[in-house]
């Protein structure tokens, strides 16, 4: 077994260092290596302090996730926090990058602590569904006060080493040299007598009341909603105010329920889901950072509308120079003022500073032609979305291009192989289909056509990692993964109840209940109805669908009714406000267009309205899976998850359905089939592994690429 702790004596100091790649994890491993070292030093008398550093980068990502579904190994991290606490002399931490979890919660388990001055420091479990469970509930209140630390685990959110020092989390923070501050901190300790100091002999000075622990909730309230992690972290807080020994052995149970939770299980599913999606081409998210990223300096823009904004902003953000063409002048001067309008927004609300502001914008520079983007590292093609209009850039930046260099394109609808065909270099071209806003929106799909190669694919993740977004795979086919599932299962089926007899604020409020941050009315109302309509036009002119298809959708788009943007859609917003308001209008046209039809309406019940619809994405779901447009399961509950609001405390609806059984999916579905017939076949995937008793996790470990 590789060494994950070295220990070693430097005078009146006893070093011990963590080295446990890719991210200092305390594993199994380390704990068995801390314990045995920290024993072997307390046998020398020679040392007279400890201090505890990690090699590499972070200090610790905190406990490892992976070993959590087995039975922890002794010594448990507790058990290794206790001897250090207990220890007769001095022991420090001193923390450099990331302190996460149960790496924090190991460096509060020590007497003194210090930070390199761009360390941070946090407590991000409640993200895992779990809540601290190595005495972070517990020691944390101790030193910086329940209320503070009961903020801390709410957000997940890491604070800065100033903060933390401000906060009383570290003792000081180290400028320069960590390992020298340290060294340097336990000489002055052992020269002036100063013994350990352990966390747990303090108590905690504040206590929470119901209004302080309502005021802590309410900045959370969109990303705890439907959650039930926070409640566990408050019982676990509040019990640090009794005696140390009680407190931990709450928070311990505490801990296990958290574990054992559905919630738990599914949080960790999208958490390791969202790493394993960033490898289809076989280059760790990891080793694609260290390896490629310093190929790509300079990106260009073609295409200056929203989305080419939003992607240069991307970049720019993200430190790159960015090469913005558009042939239309005035669409550069109109993007120029989005750009800027951007950054000033971020100013007014505090989250960037004018300086940093400023420097993003020096970065987006124009190009006056295809020609001056020659030397970009790689070309995202953001044009209007007309098929001729792309291939031609694309063809004009291939020959101006050196052939290694990427060309993406950036179509939601059009065939990526029929694009990258006008091309004489295939093989360069993919999609890299971004989402509104670009700059913000944590998901990018990455569309691989038959001819994509290796190279692209590596340099299509490495713009992923670059922009820290979240990269899914997917083949080439309309909608891609996330909308081909939008329009033919979530959407449609929302519509289809409209048409039965529901109300759009009927139908969003039950998914939004369920979970959904905007139901699909809204969503749609939101991104215009006339977006959705022009892909269906697309659509149509590769595949048809059997009336009726977003009827509803379409024809508000013909009568003007785009949305929030014309004030009129599903909803009516009056005075360019955002809340929506029913429209009796639109509800007398969906009666009308299902007279047309010969749909017979009623009442529908929330419940059923939530089943159909998520049945509906499910279903089409295993069609995408069957069909090879996505390589896993886990890569479209990545999709749903980081990029359609699908609730990430329910995993994403494939392992939401594994959560349902899909023996009962599959009878649900066959019983919507029976009575409603029309689309809901059941996809021949679910059937397959239904009737073998499996479901689409197992599926995933027995086919998936790796
Ligand atoms: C905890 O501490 C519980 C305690 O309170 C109680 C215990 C009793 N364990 O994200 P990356 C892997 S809960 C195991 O691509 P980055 C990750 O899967 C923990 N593995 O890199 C990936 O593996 P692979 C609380 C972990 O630079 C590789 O490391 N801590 C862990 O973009 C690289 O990861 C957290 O929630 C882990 N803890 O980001 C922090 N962490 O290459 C979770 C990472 O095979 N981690 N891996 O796919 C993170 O937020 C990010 O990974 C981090 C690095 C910011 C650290």
């Amino acid at each position: 077994m590789a060494r994950t702790v070295t220990f070693n004596q430097l005078g009146p100091v006893g070093l011990i260092c963590i080295d446990n790649p890719p991210v200092n994890a305390i594993s199994h491993s380390v704990r068995l290596a801390l314990a045995d070292v920290v024993a072997r030093a307390e046998k020398n008398p020679g040392i007279k302090a400890l201090l505890i550093m990690s090699e590499g980068s972070p200090f610790s990502a905190g406990a490892d996730i992976t070993e959590f579904d087995r039975p922890e190994g002794e010594p448990s991290l507790q058990q290794v926090q206790a001897a250090l606490e207990a220890f007769p002399i001095p022991v420090v931490a001193a923390i450099h990058g990331l302190a996460l979890g149960g790496g924090l919660e190991l460096a509060m388990a020590c007497h003194y602590r210090l930070a390199h001055k761009d360390a941070k420091l946090g407590m991000p479990e409640i993200t895992l569904g779990i809540i601290p469970g190595a005495g972070g509930t517990q020691r944390l209140p101790r030193l910086i006060g329940a209320r503070a630390a009961l903020n801390m685990i709410l957000s997940g959110t890491p604070i800065s080493a100033p903060e933390a020092k401000t906060k009383g989390l570290v003792d000081e923070v180290a400028e320069d040299d960590l390992r020298n501050a340290g060294l340097f901190f336990c000489e002055r300790l052992v020269q002036e007598g100063l013994g350990p100091r352990p966390t747990c002999s303090r108590t905690v000075t504040d206590g929470l009341d119901e209004a302080e622990i309502a005021s802590a909730l309410l900045p959370h309230a969109r990303a705890l909603k439907g959650r039930t992690t926070q409640e566990l972290v408050i019982e676990a807080i509040k019990a640090s105010k009794l005696p140390f020994s009680q407190g931990i052995a709450i928070e311990a149970a505490l801990a296990q329920k958290s574990l054992a939770s559905r919630e738990s299980l599914a949080l960790r599913h999208v958490f390791f889901a969202e790493r394993e999606s960033g490898k289809s081409s076989g280059v760790s998210a990891v080793e694609a950072k260290r390896t490629l990223s310093p190929a790509i300096h300079r990106v260009a823009v073609i295409g200056a509308g929203t989305m080419g904004s939003g992607i240069a902003i991307a970049f720019a953000d993200a430190g790159l120079e960015v090469l913005l063409n558009d042939n239309d002048p005035a669409s550069l001067i109109r993007s120029r003022e989005r750009i800027h309008s951007t950054y000033a927004s971020g100013v007014r609300r505090g989250r960037i500073h004018q300086n940093v502001a400023d420097e993003r914008i020096r970065r987006i520079r124009n190009a006056r032609t295809l020609a001056d983007v020659a030397d970009a590292d790689l070309v995202i093609e953001a044009v209007f979305e007309d098929r001729e209009l792309k291939k031609d850039v694309l063809s004009k930046l291939d020959s101006v291009l050196p052939p290694q260099r990427l060309i993406a394109t950036n179509t939601s609808t059009l065939s990526v192989s029929e694009l990258a065909r006008a091309t004489a270099h295939p093989g360069r071209v993919l999609g890299l289909h971004f989402f509104v806003p670009a700059q913000a929106s944590r998901l990018l799909e990455i569309v691989r056509t038959d001819h994509s190669s290796p190279e692209s694919l590596s340099t299509a993740f490495c713009v992923a990692k670059l922009l820290k977004k979240v990269a899914v795979v997917s083949r080439d086919a309309f909608g891609f993964i996330g909308n081909r599932m939008m329009l033919d299962g979530y959407f449609r089926e929302a519509e289809q109840l409209l048409l039965e007899g529901a109300t759009p604020i009927q139908v969003d409020t039950a998914l939004e209940n369920f979970g959904f941050a905007m139901g699909p009315q809204r969503v749609s109302d939101l991104g215009g109805n006339d977006v959705g309509t022009k892909a269906r036009v697309q659509l149509f002119k590769r595949e048809k669908r059997p009336d009726p298809y977003f009827v509803i959708a379409d024809r508000l788009t013909e009568m003007g009714k785009l949305g929030q943007k014309t004030g009129r859609g599903f909803y009516c917003y009056e005075n360019g406000s955002r809340e929506a308001m029913p429209d009796p209008e639109v509800n007398n046209l969906i009666e009308k267009l299902a007279f047309e039809r010969g749909i017979s309406r009623h009442e529908i019940g929330n419940e059923e309205i939530v089943e159909r619809c998520i049945l509906a994405l499910i279903n089409v779901g295993a069609m995408v899976l069957e069909e090879g447009i996505a390589a896993r399961a886990a890569d479209i509950d990545v999709v749903w998850t980081s990029g359609y609001g699908f609730p990430r405390h329910l995993g994403g609806p494939m392992f939401y359905a594994d959560t349902l059984g899909l023996s009962e999916v599959l009878q649900r579905i066959r019983h919507y089939h029976e009575k409603l017939v029309y689309y809901w076949r059941p996809a021949t995937l679910i059937e397959r592994l239904a009737s073998a008793g499996t479901s689409f996790e197992q599926w995933d470990r027995a086919s998936a690429p790796r």
